[in-house]
């Protein structure tokens, strides 16, 4: 059994509708246990930016799942809610993202935790700091609670 931290995203559609089916359709899955859930925040895109603005929220899970098979369960979520893969870092309707994998780093060809880029992301570790500010961050050793920055492009949507 293991915790794990999964960041959520949606800007195509209903986005808030599509979070609460893709947090419903994680927890009804053999093997995941949905345990906490962050307030939801509105962002600006980041990366590619002439796209809608993005719903973003974290979850942790309590799970028995082994990361490929957990990463298969994201998937398998992001594919119900009819996510469209076309532009690199463009609109979903729904990506699911595992961000931490209890303390573990993996480095696979399919499958890299912690999330790569979850470090300079603000979408990512305000909804985290909220459920997990006292998690530790196995690159930096550090909490997320002394990771986390302030940014006024994420702004409380929905507690
Ligand atoms: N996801 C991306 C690229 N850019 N920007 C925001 N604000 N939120 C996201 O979830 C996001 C993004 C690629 O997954
Ligand atoms: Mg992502
Ligand atoms: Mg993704």
């Amino acid at each position: 059994m293991t915790y794990a931290y999964l960041g959520l995203g949606s800007n195509v559609g209903e986005r808030e509708t599509q979070l609460d089916e893709a947090v419903r359709i994680l927890n009804n899955k053999n093997g995941i246990e949905v345990t906490k859930v962050s307030p939801i925040y509105e962002t600006e895109p980041v990366g590619y930016v002439d796209q809608p603005q993005f719903l973003n929220q974290c979850i942790e899970i309590h799970t028995l799942l082994k990361p490929k098979d957990l990463l298969k369960a994201c998937m398998e979520t992001e594919q119900q809610l009819h996510r469209v893969r076309d532009v690199r870092w463009g609109p979903r309707t729904l990506d699911v993202d595992i961000l931490l994998y209890g303390n573990q780093i993996i480095e696979k060809e399919d499958l890299i935790v912690p999330h790569p880029r979850m470090l300079e992301r603000s979408f990512v570790l305000i909804p985290l700091n909220d459920i997990a500010s006292d998690f530790i961050e196995p690159h930096s050793n550090e909490k997320i609670g002394n990771i986390v920055m302030t940014d006024d492009s994420v702004k409380k949507y929905k507690d």
